[in-house]
């Protein structure tokens, strides 16, 4: 339940939740709920002209209270701290309800896999924000897999929430009812399901405006319009040296609207998970795609997860930033602790799904992307699906199972070999770099961390040592 004194917020939760009287009705009386109370605040003195109503920017205050299982939000009208049910509820609330209660809470979009021969399989993945979460939630297959009757729906592109069943299986349910997907480099290109989704319905946020009254952000067409009025109300030209969006400009859009939804997206049963996804944004060293040897070093290589910074104007471009299960910023409790329930969570199923790494990011020696993503994930895609049935074929390498070339779907595609080797090549001394940099996190966590995560820190070095200098899939 949020109370707010901001009309923004009220039509935005409209979008984002199931709401209303249907909710109501359900609570009954005496029903449980978690309480939100959220105030865009104040300027410090009225008049001031120079603060930019309604936010004062030296007073906000976003509070969770996780015994109280209450949260306040003061000062900001920012999507994730003025929408209460997404970030602050659904993650780091939600987190701390399902180490209690032995689920997980999970910052994770949710796609279904559907073959030819009508075998529906499900998969959850995290990516750190600037990964593309959103876009592949919706993709769409390139046509010779979708010709054939490959088709990808999408359940929620955001959060997750994962229960194991009676049965064995875990269930996860996406518990938002909207998008609220970040705007600049959403294209016809990029997301034609995105595109569709925004046609009607909509809430936009610090986007421009265009002259016949339509909506415009960089990245949306090849080509600026030559006049807009901008995010800040300003007018814009292309040659003004000024964003005309601002960079976290965003669409509010119903789930309900988008052309690739799953059936079973409202199901309160959930879907079924096979296997769960976890990438960054790495211009070296990580592969293409691997799947991990088994849970616990599927929970290591999503605890040390990273991903290469793109702003510039940090100074620190290129610079790896860890984030666990692209989770830092959203549970509610210790770090080490969240490892171990993830550890804990596992050793319960009889068959737990499968985890797998990715990386579209990687980069050639002139700084070009190697992989073309998008659409093309599919056949990385069609692996995980294959791998998590038992079907498909790999190899072991010093990291975890790999495909050969042979082993993915290239019809329709002119990737070569010698590319796809160059995707996939484990350099031994880069990659014990990498696991020496991963003790930078394990460090913060020292007293609370999984012992198991040292043992497969250890195992994964010996493994890289007897491993040649440039492992890959050619020496097989
Ligand atoms: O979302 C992305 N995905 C996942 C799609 C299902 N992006 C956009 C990231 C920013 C949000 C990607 N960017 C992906 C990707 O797989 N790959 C890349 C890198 C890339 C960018 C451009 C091209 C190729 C790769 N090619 C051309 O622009 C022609
Ligand atoms: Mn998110």
């Amino acid at each position: 339940m949020e109370l707010s004194d901001s009309p923004y917020v009220a039509v935005n939760m409209q979008i984002m939740t199931r709401m209303g009287r249907k909710v109501l009705d359900v609570l009954g009386p005496d029903g449980n709920f978690v309480p939100c109370l959220h105030s865009v605040g104040m300027p410090l003195e009225p008049g001031q002209a120079d603060v930019p109503w309604p936010c004062n920017p030296n007073e906000k205050y976003i509070v969770h209270f996780p015994e109280e299982r209450a949260i306040w939000s003061y000062g900001s009208g920012y999507g994730g701290n003025a929408l209460l049910g997404k970030k602050c509820f659904a993650l780091r609330i939600a987190s701390v309800l399902a180490r209690d209660e032995g689920w997980l809470a999970e910052h994770m979009l949710i796609l279904g896999v559907e073959s030819p021969q009508g075998e529906k399989t499900y998969v959850a993945a995290a990516f750190p924000s600037a990964c593309g979460k959103t876009n592949f939630a919706m993709l769409i297959p390139p046509t010779t897999f979708s010709d054939e009757g490959w088709k990808v729906t999408t359940v929620g592109d955001d959060i997750a929430w994962i229960k194991a069943g009676a049965d064995g299986k875990i269930h996860a349910i996406n518990p938002e009812n909207g998008f609220f997907g970040v705007a600049p480099g959403t294209s016809e290109r990029s997301n034609p399901n995105a595109m569709a989704s925004i046609t009607e319905n909509t809430i936009f946020t610090n986007v421009a405006l265009t002259d016949d009254g339509d909506v415009w952000w960089e990245g949306m067409t090849k080509q600026p319009p030559a006049h807009l009025i901008d995010w800040t109300g300003k007018d814009w030209t292309p040659d003004c040296g000024r964003k005309a969006a601002h960079a976290n400009a965003r669409f509010t859009a119903p789930i309900s609207q988008c052309p690739s939804i799953d059936p079973a997206f409202e199901d309160p049963q959930g879907v079924p998970i096979a296997a769960f996804i976890f990438g960054g944004r790495r211009s070296g060293v990580v592969p293409l795609v691997y799947q991990a040897f088994n849970w616990v070093y599927g929970v290591y290589g999503a605890a040390t997860m990273g991903s290469e910074m793109t702003a510039a104007a940090a100074g620190t471009l290129g610079q790896v930033r860890r984030d666990p299960f692209a989770m830092l910023p959203f549970c509610g409790y210790h770090m080490a602790d969240y490892f171990n329930h993830w550890l804990n969570f596992g050793r319960r199923l009889p068959n737990p799904p499968r985890i797998f790494n990715v990386n579209w990011f990687r980069t050639d020696a002139q700084g070009n992307f190697i992989w073309p993503g998008f659409g093309e994930n599919m056949r990385v895609l069609k692996w995980i699906v294959e791998r998590a049935h038992g079907r498909a074929v790999s190899i072991e390498s010093p990291l975890g199972w790999m495909p050969r070339y042979e082993d993915l779907d290239w019809r329709g595609s002119d990737f070569t070999r010698e590319e796809f080797e160059q995707l996939m090549t484990v350099d031994r001394d880069v990659w014990k770099q990498e696991i020496l940099s991963h003790d930078e996190l394990f460090i913060r966590l020292y007293d609370k961390l999984p012992k198991e995560l040292l043992y497969i820190r250890e195992l994964t070095l010996s493994g890289l040592w007897r491993a040649p200098e440039h492992w890959a899939l050619a020496h097989e």
